[in-house]
């Protein structure tokens, strides 16, 4: 149902340190069920895509260098309000302002490999979601 889904992504940087687990861990014990999920890897000209909206930002080829640089976990998340309280869950954009206990704060590495993606609305989180995922891999 709309407003009760986000998409999230765990970043190369997290899969690389090997806290796929932890943080599936915490979005379980936050209530989140996962109606969707995959492990794979963006191409540079997806990552390109995915992040279209950051074009015109400086860290742009960063961004793209870094997502398409291994492999990440893609999944649709739901819960009442999932959007807000994901972003709630994974903490500020930077690890160093994220509250404590936030998936940010306990394993990002810095603003760039911040260890997990969260939508930031409900129309960003149906797009994001039909990037990675069909219709017949979702399960409701
Ligand atoms: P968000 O992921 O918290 O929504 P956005 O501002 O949408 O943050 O930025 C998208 C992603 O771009 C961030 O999660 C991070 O990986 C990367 N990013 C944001 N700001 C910077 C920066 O100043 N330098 C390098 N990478 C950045
Ligand atoms: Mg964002």
């Amino acid at each position: 149902m709309a407003g009760n889904r986000t998409f999230t992504m765990i970043k190369p940087d997290a899969v690389e340190s090997g806290h796929i687990g932890n943080i599936l861990a915490e979005i379980n014990k936050a209530g989140f069920k996962i109606v969707a999920m995959k492990f794979t890897r963006l191409s540079k000209e997806k990552a390109g895509e995915f992040y279209a909206i950051h074009k015109e930002r400086p860290f742009y080829n960063e961004l793209v260098e870094f997502m398409s640089r291994g492999p990440i976990v893609a999944a649709i998340l739901e819960k009442v309000n999932a959007v807000e309280e994901f972003r709630t869950l994974i903490g500020s954009t930077n690890p160093a302002n994220a509250a404590p206990g936030t998936i940010r704060a306990l394993y990002a590495k810095n603003v760039g490999e911040n260890a997990v993606h969260g939508s930031d609305s409900d129309e960003n989180a149906i797009i994001e979601g039909a990037f990675h995922f069909a219709g017949t891999e979702i399960f409701a």
